[in-house]
């Protein structure tokens, strides 16, 4: 049998002998590494180097125009049975799709460089973690996954001691819009992706591998692999709660992971603490709990809409050492998007800005950076074990019917919470903005298998022993007659986090409506709020003849996992609507 060593270089060069690289790197991750890619990308323009005055050690990347979020019809998850994709997935018969993708892979590495990334999805020494390894000939791609995991020489140790590890095989091709795969073979425990740069598609650890492939591991094994950021809540006498919250691309996972808490909040003492902002495995512990781990290490965050007012930690986060990508520019070289203060000279494409051509910078444009960065970034994202959950919370873009928030009353319902999300589609993927579309769990774009199968492995944590958290709903995003959010949001999503809270320990006693608990008259704490009476009731307003409405199409979207949606869901589903 060929050693574990064996089984890696043999995988490498079987992609060699496929792709015909010049030159083969093997990255250790080193910061000499990096700098040595910057330099590169500098000279052959795949960077441009920003004001070093006022962000050192940042850089700007243009993609392609054609390439700048993912694109969910070219993604597959090829599954032997193509019932175990379920319809939430594309499919291709895997042997179809290894044929199609190979042919693309024939020789595109011909005089071009081949980099070798073994990287580590979580803490190094976490039994929580997993490793994989991917090729690419992009260096842009190395230097994010440089950023946004463990990558290197302690990560290759971690796989030639264990022998598992994800393949992942990626090139940017010729940026065809029409030569473009992402495709994944979760029997295989692999990832093949041609055509294209843009985070998503490229960046093999985040999506792809902690997501796609890990929904299939974490199925089989017991755990959960989700979109879902992670925040420490730290009251004034010191106790913190963990929150782990799933919403869709764009509806404020990074924001609500550091947001800094409302001025009353912070002269009592409140502290906000980052673990994640995307990503989150978690296991049920010994103790019934479920502990989580952030398997990333850096943020890939929506650029437009951060500013000093909005999430003033993100800012300080990326004013050095960061990537920008598909961001404008200033006079003096700074990098620019809506949101900001300042005036942008150059547009995403590099052309001079001219409003009739759209946004400065593209609504997808993204910062990646260190999550060290930040300065409510926590040590516990180191920990091994991981943090104990207090509150899921699901929420998206509701322009209407949805309330600021909602409580679960049990699992099953919070289940079906999660389930019957909706949102607004937003620039993070390519196609139509603005359309409100089903996205359970916010993992539409994400689960690797048939989210009949996924809603039942989400159930099957209800059993003897478990402490499972308190399950939420919330919106962020109604809007009032006047066409204007009616929440402030951002920092002011504390007080809503705290309601959960105090759910959780007991303090709070909600009201119950027949769609779920609701924070009784003066259980949200608005002082210091310039929040209008009537907007407040108008946030929290349950529309009776909208929502049966509403619960008859989740009826219909349920019922289209059928034969697979566990009748535990659909009994749930009917009790909603009965009640
Ligand atoms: P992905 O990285 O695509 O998974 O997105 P994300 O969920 O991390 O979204 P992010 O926090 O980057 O927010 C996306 C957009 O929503 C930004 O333009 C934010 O300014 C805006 N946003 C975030 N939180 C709020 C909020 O509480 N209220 C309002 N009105 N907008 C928000
Ligand atoms: C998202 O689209 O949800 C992101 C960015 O977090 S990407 O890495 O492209 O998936
Ligand atoms: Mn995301």
């Amino acid at each position: 049998m060929a050693s574990k060593l064996e089984a890696l270089e043999q995988w490498v060069n079987q992609a060699a002998a496929l792709t015909r690289p010049a030159r083969i790197h093997w990255c250790d991750g080193s910061d000499a590494e990096y700098q040595a890619l910057v330099q590169q990308m500098l000279a052959d323009g795949t960077l441009i180097e920003l004001n070093q005055q006022t962000h050192p050690g940042c850089y700007l990347h243009r993609s392609h125009p054609t390439d700048v979020a993912r694109v969910e019809h070219l993604t597959l998850v090829c599954h032997p049975n193509r019932e175990d994709a379920g319809p939430n997935n594309h499919w291709m018969d895997p042997a179809e799709a290894h044929a199609k993708i190979d042919a693309l892979f024939d020789g595109c590495m011909e005089g071009r460089t081949m980099y070798v990334i073994p990287y580590c999805m979580g803490p190094i020494d976490s039994p929580l973690a997993r490793c994989g390894v991917e090729i690419t000939d992009s260096p842009y791609v190395v230097a994010n996954m440089r950023i946004m995991t463990r990558m290197g020489a302690a990560a290759q140790a971690r796989i030639e001691r264990e022998g598992t590890f994800v393949k992942g095989l990626h090139s940017i091709g010729e940026l065809d819009p029409e030569r473009r795969w992402i495709m994944h073979f979760p029997a295989e425990f692999s990832i093949k992706s041609y055509g294209s740069g843009y985070g998503g598609n490229a960046l093999l650890g985040k999506k792809c591998h902690a997501l796609r492939i890990a929904s299939n591991q974490a199925r089989t094994e017991g755990w959960l692999a989700e979109h879902m950021l992670i925040v420490g809540i730290e009251n004034p006498r010191g106790e913190t709660h963990y929150v782990a919250a799933a919403f869709p691309s764009a509806c404020g996972k990074t924001n609500l992971s550091m947001l800094i808490p409302p001025e009353g909040y912070r002269r009592d003492g409140w502290k906000v603490w980052t673990i994640g902002d995307d990503i989150c495995w978690m296991h049920p512990g010994a103790d019934g709990r479920l502990y989580a781990i952030n398997p990333e290490a850096g943020f890939f965050g929506v650029a437009p809409g951060t500013s000093d007012a909005t999430n003033h930690n993100a800012m300080r986060s990326i004013s050095h050492d960061t990537i920008f990508t598909n961001v404008a520019v200033t006079a003096d070289n700074q990098p620019w998007w809506e949101g900001l203060p300042g005036a942008p000279v150059t547009d995403w494409q590099g052309r001079p800005y001219d409003p009739a051509n759209g946004p400065a910078a593209h609504p997808n444009s993204r910062f990646t950076v260190s999550a060290k960065q930040c300065p409510t970034w926590s040590e516990t994202a180191e920990a091994a074990q991981g943090v104990p959950i207090s509150a899921i919370v699901f929420g998206g873009r509701r322009p209407s019917l949805l309330p600021l928030v909602m409580e679960a009353r049990d699992w099953s319902h919070g289940v079906l919470m999660g389930a019957a999300m909706g949102s607004e589609t937003t620039a993070a993927a390519t196609g139509a903005v603005g359309v409100l579309r089903r996205d359970s769990m916010a993992m539409k774009p994400f689960c690797g298998y048939h989210y009949g199968d996924y809603f039942a492995h989400w159930l099957s944590f209800d059993r003897p022993g478990a402490k499972l958290p308190k399950v939420f709903h919330v919106n962020w995003f109604r809007k009032g007659a006047d066409g204007k959010f009616l929440w402030p949001g951002f920092g002011d999503n504390l007080r809503v986090l705290e309601w959960m809270i105090d759910r959780a320990e007991g303090r709070a006693s909600g009201a119950e409506t027949p769609i779920g608990i609701l924070p009784d008259e003066g259980e949200l704490k608005l002082d210091g709020l310039r929040l209008e009476r009537a907007r407040l009731e108008e946030l929290l307003e349950v529309d009776n003849a909208s929502w049966q409405a509403e619960l008859s199409a989740i009826g219909d979207y349920l019922a289209s996992f059928a034969p697979r949606l566990p009748e535990r869901l659909r009994r749930e589903q009917q009790r909603v609507v009965q009640a």
